[in-house]
């Protein structure tokens, strides 16, 4: 196994600790670490063995070094290591100043200080996993809820990634026959069975289309869903985020009008990240403010990928509900029809209001408290991430997948629809030649620096 020059980082989170890891890789990371090292003879130890001494400075005039620290240094021996290199990792105290003591030290043994995400790099570059893993090794450091939790975990454990790169086999066998098509010129010979393969890229197809609809959802997952709470002044808007908050974040008065600006907040509810967006109720302005924050709250509404439109059951009429309601089904956003003020109004209303609408509603108070657990669950329920997140299916959190998966998919459209028209050869390779380079650059066959820099940059250090 090639191993490159020895880099160094501080593998936990910086500021004080009980103990603190600086990891070290590359070629002669044993050896320049048993310099150091008071204790056993590093370099005659097995692999995945942990060894227990001190660490010296560099001896002075009287070849005397003085301690740096106590440590536990575990030893890796290439290829049996995370980069697949030579590791050391050392266990120290958790102090600022050992820890730089320690840093300072490897350089003098001619360590360089590893970039946010140099020990990944090598990792990949080694074979360790393939890119798509790479990347899901970021989001699972990253991930904040279960749901961002396991999607990275499915990812890490190879996901999607090996079906594809499995498919994309197959495909390159029958654009070498294309190809080999293309040597004979003039002459009418088909090496590719073209059944077989439209065959195959309908499979492909099949393939790549829930992953490519999983994108909303899995962006949801990571990023959150934003969800915004419209309706008409005084419904009760801010006092629903408020009671979903635990937390007196929107001011809330019997004055219609109140919110004039959005406000916005996130929550997890089972295991999804949603960002919540109060805003100012919906109607004629009375003055030029509100009609700054009532087009805020357009803009939010298009933006958004849940709407929940509260209305106050115990002030309005049947037909102006009716007609809110068809502007947000107009809108074509999923949406919720949320009734407030349950605690104030009687069962004849609530059942005429329902009738007048024809579809579900969710009757809550906000004031009082009161069902905000069904709320929670019908809002969860309307993302539904959780199905295909906890079923283990594979879900695409990441752009990059999400561009290289569309275009893949636009490529082999193309083939087929070649296919049917009998396009020669050479148009067909082209279509082929296209959808194999992203589907390769998704798994990292086929990469550029650029795109390595541009991906591992985004870790942090030490990882
Ligand atoms: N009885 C009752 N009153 C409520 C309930 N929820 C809110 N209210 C009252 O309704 C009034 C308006 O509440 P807000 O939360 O400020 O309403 P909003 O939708 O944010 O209004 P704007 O910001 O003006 O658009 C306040 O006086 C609340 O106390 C409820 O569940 N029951
Ligand atoms: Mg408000």
């Amino acid at each position: 196994m090639f191993q490159s020059e020895p880099i160094a980082a501080l593998a936990t989170a910086p500021g004080i600790g009980a103990i603190a890891v600086i990891r070290v890789s590359g070629e002669g990371a044993i050896e320049l670490t048993n310099r150091m090292f008071r204790g056993k003879d590093l370099t005659q130890q097995a692999s995945h063995t942990a060894h227990f001494g001190t660490l010296r400075n560099r001896p002075n005039a009287t070849g005397e070094a003085s301690i740096i620290d106590e440590v536990l240094v575990t030893v890796f021996r290439a290829p049996k290591s995370f980069t697949k290199e030579d590791v050391v990792e050392i266990s120290c105290h958790g102090s600022e100043f050992i820890i730089q003591q320690i840093l300072r030290r490897l350089t003098q043994e001619g360590v360089r200080l590893a970039k946010p995400g140099e020990f990944t790099q090598r990792a990949f570059l080694n074979g360790q996993f393939d890119l798509v893993q790479a990347e899901a090794v970021a989001d699972l450091i990253a991930s904040d809820s279960d749901a961002s939790h396991r999607a990275a975990l499915t990812q890490l454990r190879g996901g999607f990634s090996k079906q594809l790169k499995e498919l994309r086999q197959q495909l390159i066998d029958f654009v070498a026959l294309v190809e080999l098509e293309l040597d004979f010129g003039e002459e009418d010979v088909e090496f590719a069975h073209r059944d077989r393969l439209r065959q195959l890229m309908i499979d492909i197809r099949r393939v790549l289309h829930p992953l490519i609809d999983s994108f909303s959802t899995g962006n949801a997952i990571k990023n959150g869903v934003p969800t915004v709470i419209v309706g008409k002044p005084n419904a009760g808007k801010s006092t629903l985020l408020n009671a979903l908050l635990n937390e007196e974040k929107a001011i809330v008065s019997d004055i219609p009008g109140t919110t004039r600006d959005v406000i916005e907040d996130e929550l997890f509810i089972n295991g999804i990240r949603f960002r919540l967006i109060d805003t100012a109720g919906l109607r004629q302005a009375t003055d030029q403010i509100e009609a700054i924050g009532i087009e805020r709250t357009q803009q939010k509404m298009r933006d958004a990928s849940l709407v929940v439109y509260l209305f106050d059951g115990k002030n309005i009429e049947p037909n102006e509900l009716q007609a809110a309601v068809s502007e947000v089904r107009e809108s074509g956003k999923p949406y919720l029809l949320v009734g407030n003020k349950l605690d104030a109004i009687t069962d004849t209303t609530r059942e005429t209001l329902e009738r007048v609408l024809g579809e579900k509603v969710v009757w809550i108070s906000a004031a009082k408290q009161t069902h905000l657990e069904e709320l929670k669950t019908a809002l969860s329920s309307r993302v539904r991430t959780d199905a295909a997140v906890q079923t283990g299916s594979a879900v695409i959190t990441n752009a990059r997948h999400y561009e290289h998966l569309t275009a893949t998919d636009d490529a082999l459209a193309r083939a087929i629809s070649g296919l049917d028209t009998n396009v020669t050869p050479d148009w067909l390779a082209m279509d082929l030649r296209v959808a194999l380079h992203h589907l390769g650059a998704i798994t990292g066959e086929i990469t550029t620096d650029d795109l390595l820099e541009s991906i591992f940059s985004k870790f942090c250090i030490g990882k």
